[in-house]
């Protein structure tokens, strides 16, 4: 099926899966809705593409591998092919259902993180071998068929492969947990774990862009709402449960937002942060209970998922869902600086538990 298929083609067509499995793998973790079901079909399709044009790939380098000293090219296409090989299979066999924990971190985390690496070594690897393709390379539509029958045969995989995957999966690929009132697992982008929050000495503030900012301690919040929506964290796990709490568009009519207001900030205590568009802001809610496995009564938040407040972004993943919320903040733009802020509220006192 390869034989006549040029060396040039194949390592384009290489870079193009790696490139469509990277912007939809980017993609698809800010994605929480149905109707993005295609970037993690995408995804996957990609990925056994990939997989298929490897086999001529390594036919025609594998001989120059046998041969010992390897240049600094040679060097970085071994790293490039078996960095690829662990990313494809890290990503099928979670997929698959495969639980496998290394170093404290899930198949689908180290997926990611090799993803990444993939990324970063196949351009290093691009810079010193790539070529481009010529008018040679393209001539003929027996190629052309040929090429898309390669592609076809990768994209027929993927349903077959998900006939065989163990557990139910949502559309993101995540597994559900303890809906409903059950256990599920408490968890963090980095490693947030701050001071469990005194109730008695939490304020909710309530401010930015607002004609009238104001803090409400926990005994006299009003709640007035609640929501069944799905949590659904990147890292491979989705719960359903009803939220209890206090609608945000309740916060924002008592504070009064100007005119310019754009945005809505959730801050947490650990100075992790993520905001979204005042309309999606108005329906979200801030959540202080919810429904307990009897159906009926309420149970306030455990401090692993965020306990006094933590925010319910409905269609957002999970790591949207801002946990120890103190502050919600009116703004006229998003804020940019909130991707990087993820990233390092841990490292923080409050986030490191020291303050
Ligand atoms: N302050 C703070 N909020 C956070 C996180 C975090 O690290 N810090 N992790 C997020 C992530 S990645 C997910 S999936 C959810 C997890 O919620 P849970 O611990 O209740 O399951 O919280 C989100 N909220
Ligand atoms: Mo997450």
């Amino acid at each position: 099926m390869f034989a006549r298929i040029p060396a040039r083609i194949v390592d384009w067509s290489l870079a193009l899966c790696t490139a469509v499995a990277f912007a939809t793998g980017l993609t698809g973790n800010l994605t929480g809705t149905p109707v993005g079901r295609w970037i993690f079909v995408a995804h996957g399709i990609a990925g056994f593409v990939l997989a298929l044009f490897l086999v001529p790939k390594l036919r025609r380098v594998l001989p120059r591998i046998a041969h010992l000293p390897w240049d600094s090219a040679t060097s970085t296409s071994v790293l490039t092919t078996l960095l690829t090989f662990v990313t494809l299979g890290t990503g099928v066999a979670w997929v698959t259902g495969v639980h496998i924990w290394f170093m404290g971190f899930e198949l689908l985390n180290w997926h990611v993180t090799i993803g990444f690496v993939v990324v970063a070594v196949l351009s290093a690897h691009m810079v010193m071998r790539a070529k481009p393709v010529r008018r040679r390379d393209l001539s003929g539509r027996r190629q052309a068929v040929r090429w898309l029958g390669i592609a076809a045969v990768g994209a027929a995989i993927w349903p077959v492969q998900q006939r065989i995957t163990a557990s139910e999966r949502r559309f993101t690929g995540s597994r559900e947990m303890g809906s409903f009132g059950g256990e599920y697992p408490p968890t963090s982008w980095v490693s947030d774990a701050p001071r469990p929050l005194d109730l008695a000495m939490w304020r909710l503030d309530v401010g930015g862009h607002v004609a009238r900012p104001f803090a409400v301690g926990y005994t006299d919040l009003r709640p007035d709402a609640s929501y069944d929506a799905t949590l659904d964290c990147t890292g491979g796990f989705f719960t359903t449960q009803t939220w209890h709490g206090v609608r945000v568009g309740t916060l924002l009519d008592r504070a009064g937002i100007d005119t310019a207001a754009g945005w809505v900030r959730f801050r947490s205590v650990t100075g992790y942060r993520w905001s979204l568009p005042l309309d999606e802001a108005r329906h979200a809610l801030l959540a202080t209970h919810t429904t307990g496995s009897d159906g009926g009564d309420l149970v306030p938040l455990s401090y692993g998922h965020g306990a006094p407040m933590r925010l319910i972004a409905p269609g957002r993943r999970g790591f949207q869902w801002v946990k120890w919320v103190v502050a919600v903040e009116v703004l006229v733009a998003p804020d940019i600086a909130q991707a990087l802020a993820i990233h390092t509220s841990s490292y923080t006192p409050a986030g490191k538990g020291e303050v």
